[in-house]
């Protein structure tokens, strides 16, 4: 492992240098480990086509050069060691595609995407998941009023309880959305530049290497995905070992998810949704989608509006919202959601994400009590 690391960072370090982008002398002076000018290896000529394709670095990057005094400016932090840890974060080519939305004209296929994530092998995997955090997640429901089933859905659609978190190192996929952030969609570079940021306040402040990290193409990490602003804000170190660890300790991603949700609105004993059929009537319909996933309406104004709610939706006292979900070419679904289903689409802001964590969440819930007794 380390021997192809050294094969590929040197491989980096020639394509740097032969190509004269900008890096190669300044990421040097950041103390990187490998040697930076050996030309060849083993003997082979140095001709020989590099492993991997050439990496890009953003030492002496102008954005990223102005990124780093900006930040050295208004934190306080020594501008050398920003630019040693910039300096070392590479453009991956993958990420920019990645970020783009689908292709226009894609139908949203709602039992589709359900079907990815309420699954058999993702159900058994999340009773593991609930039988191995079952203290923790009792506790967190205790501290924060958020059912132990939601929060193992969430884990669950994220990452599959951990097999699926992403092999971006998190400093690379950030640098790249920060300073290279592709045209022909909504520009959120600024987003990803104050997740950079976030990123090495947190290093600074848990004495760790930001290099070392690895996540999802947008710079989320460990097993429910938090980015490094929120792992900040809402990450708990709920075993008490003195760190935020969301990729190694249960408890710690367990009081990290419910602390989450709880600061998003979260409202212990509140139903997540409402069985609803919408209004026949156009307009009424329009106007009761218009406000999206954002919960505006009474239940008295729903059914003013010729929705129909269950019995407990119109017993709701909170607000709601009609929430679309499109099934291709099907008739849509809908749902009455409430404001839990909207603190659910913080963490992910759809409501086809938030609908497969509450569907899986169910499923596991009615595996776990279906299960024989011992
Ligand atoms: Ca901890």
């Amino acid at each position: 492992m380390n021997r192809r690391r050294l094969v590929v960072r040197s491989a980096a370090w020639a394509a740097a240098i032969a190509t004269g982008l900008p890096g190669a002398a300044p990421a040097a002076a950041a103390g990187d480990q490998s040697p930076p000018r050996r030309r060849e290896r083993d003997g082979r000529p140095r001709h020989r086509p590099p492993a991997v394709p050439p990496a890009r670095l953003y030492a002496g990057h102008p954005a990223a050069a102005a990124f780093a005094a900006e930040l050295a400016q208004r934190r306080g932090w020594d501008l050398a060691w920003i630019e040693q840890q910039l300096g070392r974060a590479r453009f991956v080519p993958a990420v920019p595609r990645l970020i783009m939305p689908p292709p226009a004209g894609t139908a949203k296929d709602w039992a589709a995407y359900r079907a990815r994530f309420v699954e058999p092998r993702r159900v058994q995997a999340g009773v593991r998941f609930w039988d191995d955090a079952a203290g923790w997640l009792e506790r967190a429901e205790q501290q924060f009023g958020v059912p132990p089933a939601i929060v193992v859905g969430i884990v669950g659609v994220e990452t599959f309880y951990g097999r699926i978190m992403g092999d971006y190192r998190v400093l690379d996929a950030l640098a790249t959305l920060s300073f290279d952030f592709p045209t022909g969609r909504r520009d959120r570079s600024a987003f990803f530049r104050g997740e950079l940021e976030e990123l090495l306040a947190w290093a600074r402040r848990d004495g760790f290497d930001p290099a070392q990290l690895r996540g999802s193409y947008a710079g989320a990490w460990g097993l429910p995905q938090f980015m490094p602003g929120s792992i900040l804000r809402y990450g708990i170190d709920y075993d008490g070992d003195g760190r935020v660890d969301l990729a190694g300790s249960t408890a710690d991603v367990v009081g990290s998810v419910a602390n989450y949700l709880a600061s998003f609105g979260w409202q212990r004993g509140m139903a997540t949704h409402h069985a609803v059929a919408p209004p026949v009537d156009t307009r009424d319909r329009a106007a009761l989608l218009a406000p999206d996933i954002v919960p505006s309406f009474t239940a008295a104004q729903m059914l003013e509006r010729g929705a129909e709610l269950s019995p407990a939706g119109q017993a709701h006292a909170g607000l709601l919202a009609l929430v679309e979900l499109q099934n291709g070419d099907a008739a849509p679904s809908f749902v009455a959601g409430t404001a839990n289903f909207y603190a659910i689409t913080r963490y992910n802001w759809s409501s086809y994400y938030a609908m497969a964590v509450i569907d899986l969440a169910a499923e596991v819930e009615r595996t776990r009590q279906r299960r024989p007794g011992p």
